[in-house]
Parts: structure tokens; C-alpha cells; sequence
């Protein structure tokens, strides 16, 4: 990412625990979802030190919830302590290591609006928003666009199922996805050069997509605050930024989003972000890609793997730059 001090791509991974101390484990997750790992070991939990903040996790019975099996990965289960440990959430600070910072977020009350073009605005506490919605776990991968990846599994519902309940008019286009705003409690907020709250949008064929999910929670268990906490999206075959952490509002509109990245450097972050190994980043190659992990790069591939779901949706957009 584009930042005014040092770049994302050039900061040290020191947050990284040698993979050797969580061998087992991943294998164990990569056997069968976190759900099973959880079974066998009960209340052991994964995410120990993302467990840290005192307030009662969200609708925390719904966790372990049920694999849906048709999303394979072709590689293992990151390390739950990387996945946790090594995050972008500017709204904590602009380097890798927000984790700790993050558990200042306060998850109660938390209200989410779906409001825009609706037959009728809803304003709802989360946690009721996410009894009401069908839970389930899915493995998936993300791709950063600063080319680091992980493979994890979110628990949470598909985003079709939200769309259904926000009863949105036939003319809404897009749904614009916003996060909280509360420098108090994230200080990156204060940045006051960055263009707060921080925005994703999607359009209502990307949003009712079979893929387009919004994780409540990861590894079997609630999210982490660092990892967006307790609503984010997950649309896996785009650059990670889409994947807007701790929503707080969701909008039906006809207007297309100018997003957050987009309104800082929308020359390198567009609209649509879809994944693509052939075309590169203004500054560096998207051809391959590391594991969180692991050194060794392996290879990028179209829409991040899930172009069979997902390919369909850009049909005729050729116009669009439909990869950054
Ligand atoms: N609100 C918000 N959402 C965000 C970000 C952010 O800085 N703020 N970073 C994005 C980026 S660049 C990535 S790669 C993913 C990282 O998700 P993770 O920390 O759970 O791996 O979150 C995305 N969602
Ligand atoms: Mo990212």
C-alpha cells in the first residue's frame, strides 16, 4: 500500500513465529476446518492472545459452525497465529503488527445500518443481525495486492443472505460497505490525511455472487478485532483491500464508490481489483505470490483460483480496468 512513511512491501515480518512451533497444528487444520480441531481439543481455542480483550466475544455460540465443503483450497491452512498477528488495519496504525493495538475496539454496542435504496432502512445491533443470518465455515484464500497471501477459514454468512434481508429496490447498483469511525479507539484515525471512514463497495452481481461472504468470525472461533471484528467481507478472488474490516453500514445506491484506496492513489487501487498475474501493480509484479509463512513465491492465478465462480460477472466490461 501507498503510505507516507515507509511502504507495506518493505516492512519487516517480524511478527512471524517459526512455522516449525505450529506444524501440527496446520496439520491438523488442513485435515479438516477448524471446526474439527475444536472438537477435538474443547475450549482449547486457537486464538489465544486475540482472545485478550475482556468484553463477551459476539453471538459466540454459533462457533464452531458447519464446513460448507464447496470451497477447496489447493494449499494449507495458514498458521492461526500469523493470520493473527500479521494484519492491515490502518485504522490501527499502517504496519503489520496492529494486532494489540486493535483490541481497543469496542464490539458492544455495535450497530449496523442498512439503509440507501431499501424499501425500508434498518438499524440493527450486530449481534441480532448475525443469529439472524445462516452461519456456516468456509476455507478460503486472500490475496494482498502487496503480494503476501493466506488461506483461512472464515466463519460468518454469504452476503446474498444480508442483500435478502436489506430488501433493496431493483434500481440499487452497487452496496457500498463502510467501516466505524471513532479515533478514540483507533488512533490511525487521527491520520487526518487519510479519507476516514474507510469504504469498499461491490456491484449487486459481485454482492449476490455465491462467493461474497462476510466473515463473523475465523479459525472456529469469533473474529479478532485485528482481522475486522465483527463483521468483514470476504470476496477472495479480489486484491485483499476489498475486504473492508468492521462494518458498521451497508448501502444500496446507483452511484459507484469512489473506495478508500481509490481516493488516495486510484492510479494503483481501483474500483474493481480483481486479481490478475498479467497485470502488474504501477510498482511491482503480481505474477507470484508469498504465503504467510513460508519464503518460497508461488504462482498467482486468474481471479486468485475462483474464476469459474466469479469470471462470468465481467463479461462485456472490457472497457473497465478491471484489475487494480
Ligand atoms: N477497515 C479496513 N479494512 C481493511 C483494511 C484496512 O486497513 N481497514 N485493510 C485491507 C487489506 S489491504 C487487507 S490485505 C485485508 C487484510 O485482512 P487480514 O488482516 O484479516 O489479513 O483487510 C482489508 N480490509
Ligand atoms: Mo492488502
Amino acid at each position: 500500500m501507498l503510505t507516507r512513511s515507509r511502504r507495506g512491501w518493505e516492512l519487516p515480518e517480524s511478527a512471524a513465529t517459526p512455522e516449525s512451533v505450529w506444524f501440527s497444528r496446520r496439520r491438523l487444520l488442513a485435515a479438516g476446518g477448524a471446526g474439527a480441531i475444536l472438537a477435538a481439543a474443547p475450549g482449547a481455542g486457537l486464538l489465544g492472545r486475540a482472545a485478550m480483550a475482556e468484553e463477551e466475544p459476539i453471538a459466540a455460540e454459533l462457533y464452531p459452525a458447519p464446513l460448507n465443503e464447496a470451497y477447496e483450497l489447493d494449499r494449507e491452512l495458514t498458521d492461526p497465529e500469523l493470520a493473527t498477528t500479521y494484519n492491515n488495519f490502518y485504522e490501527f496504525g499502517s504496519q503489520k503488527n496492529i494486532w494489540r493495538a486493535a483490541q481497543a475496539l469496542r464490539l458492544r454496542p455495535w450497530t449496523v445500518t442498512i439503509d440507501g435504496m431499501v424499501e425500508e432502512e434498518i438499524v440493527i445491533d450486530a449481534e441480532d443481525l448475525i443469529r439472524r443470518m445462516p452461519i456456516e465455515e468456509r476455507l478460503y484464500r486472500l490475496r494482498c495486492v502487496e503480494a503476501w497471501a493466506m488461506a483461512v477459514p472464515w466463519t460468518g454468512f454469504e452476503l446474498s443472505a444480508l442483500v435478502d434481508f436489506a430488501r433493496p429496490l431493483s434500481s440499487a447498483q452497487y452496496l457500498v460497505m463502510t467501516t466505524f469511525e471513532d479515533s478514540s479507539q483507533a488512533p490511525g484515525q487521527r491520520q487526518f490525511w487519510y479519507p476516514w471512514p474507510y469504504t469498499e463497495g461491490l456491484t449487486m452481481a459481485e454482492a449476490t455472487n455465491e462467493l461474497s461472504f462476510i466473515a463473523t468470525g475465523v479459525y472456529g472461533e469469533p473474529m479478532p478485532r485485528q482481522n475486522g471484528a465483527p463483521l468483514r467481507l470476504a470476496v477472495p478472488w479480489k486484491y485483499g483491500f476489498k475486504s473492508v474490516k468492521s462494518i458498521v453500514r451497508f448501502h444500496f445506491t446507483d452511484q459507484r464508490p469512489v473506495t478508500f484506496w481509490e481516493e488516495i492513489a486510484g492510479q494503483e487501487y481501483g474500483f474493481w481489483a480483481n486479481v490478475n498475474p498479467e497485470v502488474p501493480h504501477p510498482r511491482w509484479s503480481q505474477a507470484t505470490e508469498r504465503m504467510l509463512g513460508s519464503d518460497e513465491k508461488v504462482p498467482t492465478q486468474l481471479f486468485n483460483g475462483y474464476g469459474e465462480f466469479v469470471a462470468h460477472l465481467y463479461d462485456g466490461l472490457d472497457g473497465e480496468r478491471l484489475f487494480m
